[in-house]
């Protein structure tokens, strides 16, 4: 445990002592010596998920709230979109640019890119797999250890006895892939937990359920006793086709989630989801912290984990008005 907190924290102090000068000026010097405000370049993956939605308006308002200068735009869930965005961020000379990379590959031409012409690039929320050099630091968190939190409450809730259906995440993205390496690490060592029916539901709702549906529909359906979804989107999403097939969620088939957002917790409230895994995603205060430390010159660590925790039904009604997304 400690050493899972510990590393986040220590990145959290260094980025948040290093921009504390810089804090209330949000600005860069011009060659004139006329300081003009600090312009970033964002470009999101799409608005696929509530987790998304609360990213965005994170990014947002944090941006509005320094003074600092946001060109944003939507990829509407297309990396080539996104390609675009970092292209015209480029041609306009922005100061920084940040990303959300829908995908983790192919991204190594357009960094050299911008790298050649000098801005600093940060990632938010998702990894790629570009050389490191490319990119200042990558904010977001540890996808792997949420997968194993999520494995973790299920072999407790079973006695490791458990029939897996998966909902994967978008594929080829950063948290879709190391979710399930996570959950597959914890679950390989229990014999009687398996996954017999796995299938990404883009980590949308309408995903979700679809999915879920083909499931239930599956000669295996009546052997699935768990269920594990990529993000709380899809749980939702195939809450309701579980409803549908007549059978209990939460009940006589426990579901186990990840994000942490609201809808998740009404839904272990009643009772219908058992567990969701925290992923925060006001990542604006971080992104904008190693901003403006960037800016003043100072040194960023390559990787800023977020600090997240496991909430269960029993904290649901007491955690409910508490949640900010
Ligand atoms: O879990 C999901 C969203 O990249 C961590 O993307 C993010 C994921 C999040 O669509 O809900």
């Amino acid at each position: 445990m400690t050493r899972y907190f510990l590393i986040p924290i220590l990145a959290l102090l260094l980025v948040a002592c290093d921009s504390k000068s810089s804090s209330n000026s949000s600005t860069t010097q011009s060659s004139g010596g006329v300081k003009k405000k600090l312009v970033v370049g964002f470009s999101q993956v799409g608005a696929e998920s509530g987790w998304r939605t609360a990213n965005t308006q994170s990014i947002q308002s944090e941006a509005a709230k320094r003074g600092i200068e946001l060109v944003f735009s939507d990829a509407q869930g297309l990396p080539e979109n996104q390609m675009k965005a970092l292209r015209t961020f480029l041609s306009r000379k922005v100061d920084f640019i940040a990303f959300s990379p829908k995908v983790k590959t192919g991204w190594t031409p357009v960094l050299r890119e911008i790298k050649a012409a000098g801005i600093p690039v940060i990632l938010t929320d998702r990894g790629i797999d570009s050389p490191e050099d490319l990119y200042a630091t990558f904010i977001g968190s540890d996808f792997v250890e949420e997968g194993r939190r999520a494995a973790n409450w299920l072999v407790t809730n079973t006695d490791g006895k458990a029939t897996i259906a998966e909902l994967q995440g978008s594929v080829g993205a950063d948290p879709a892939i190391d979710r399930k390496k996570g959950f597959e690490e914890v679950i390989s060592v229990h014999p009687n937990m398996k996954i017999i029916k796995s299938q990404s539901g883009d980590f949308t709702r309408s995903g979700g359920k679809q999915v879920m549906e083909a499931f239930l529909k599956s000669p295996e359906a009546s052997q699935i006793t768990a269920l594990y979804a990529h993000n709380d989107d899809m749980a939702l999403g195939a809450i309701q086709a579980i409803e549908e097939a007549g059978r209990n969620p939460g009940k006589d088939l426990l579901i186990v989630s990840i994000d942490g957002v609201r809808g998740a917790f009404e839904a272990m409230a009643q009772g219908k989801l058992n567990c969701t895994v925290e992923c925060n995603p006001l990542l604006g205060p971080q992104l904008y912290d190693t901003v403006e430390a960037i800016s003043a010159g100072k040194s960023v660590p390559k990787r800023i984990l977020t600090q997240e925790g496991v909430f269960t039904q029993q904290q649901a009604a007491a955690e409910l008005p508490k949640r900010q997304y």
